[in-house]
């Protein structure tokens, strides 16, 4: 398994069948482990308040996995598994989604094409990512800066001094 990556999971509608955005997660996880992907740590599922348009709150976790995909096709793998979610893609952004599974970082470093770019480019201000993440994968840098997550983590939740 040559690659490591580090999964977010997000979801705020229910779905018909496994139930509330928790169990759609839950679900998510063991539909990646069906499909081949080793899962190697799962973080706690949190409850999220929602950032962009929609007033749903989210439930979000973190995944790291083991995988010989590539970042293209382990996205496609991935986007595949949130169709099967019955995710529907209204071209709005951030709208409403009973699974979101995103790519955040990859032991290969920095990737760059036309449809995919890790890191996520929004993972260093996302308490909803960083949280979970610093559970799973405490340890591993920001391959565009020297932080680690831990780092990234405490800043972003670290009470920043009242101006005066
Ligand atoms: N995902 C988004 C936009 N906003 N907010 C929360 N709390 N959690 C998410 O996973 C999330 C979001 C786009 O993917
Ligand atoms: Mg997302
Ligand atoms: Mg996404």
């Amino acid at each position: 398994m040559p690659y490591h990556y580090l999964i977010a999971l997000g979801s705020n509608q229910r779905h018909p069948r496994h139930g509330p955005p928790p169990q759609v997660l839950r679900a998510a996880l063991a539909a990646m482990a069906g499909a081949g992907l080793v899962v190697e740590a799962i973080s706690p599922i949190i409850a999220s308040a929602p950032i962009g348009p929609s007033r749903r709150r989210y439930a979000n976790a973190a995944a790291r996995i083991a995988t010989p995909l590539d970042p293209p096709a382990l996205l496609a793998l991935l986007q595949s598994l949130e169709t099967r979610f019955g995710r529907v893609r209204r071209g709005q952004r951030w709208g409403a989604r009973t699974l979101d599974l995103d790519i955040v970082l990859w032991s290969g470093g920095l990737w760059h094409s036309r449809t995919l770019t890790v890191p996520h480019p929004r993972f260093r201000t996302r308490p909803f990512v960083l949280g979970p993440a610093a559970t799973v994968t405490p340890d591993w840098r920001d391959p565009a800066g020297t932080c680690t997550i831990r780092h990234l983590h405490a800043r972003l939740t670290r009470p920043r001094p009242t101006p005066r």
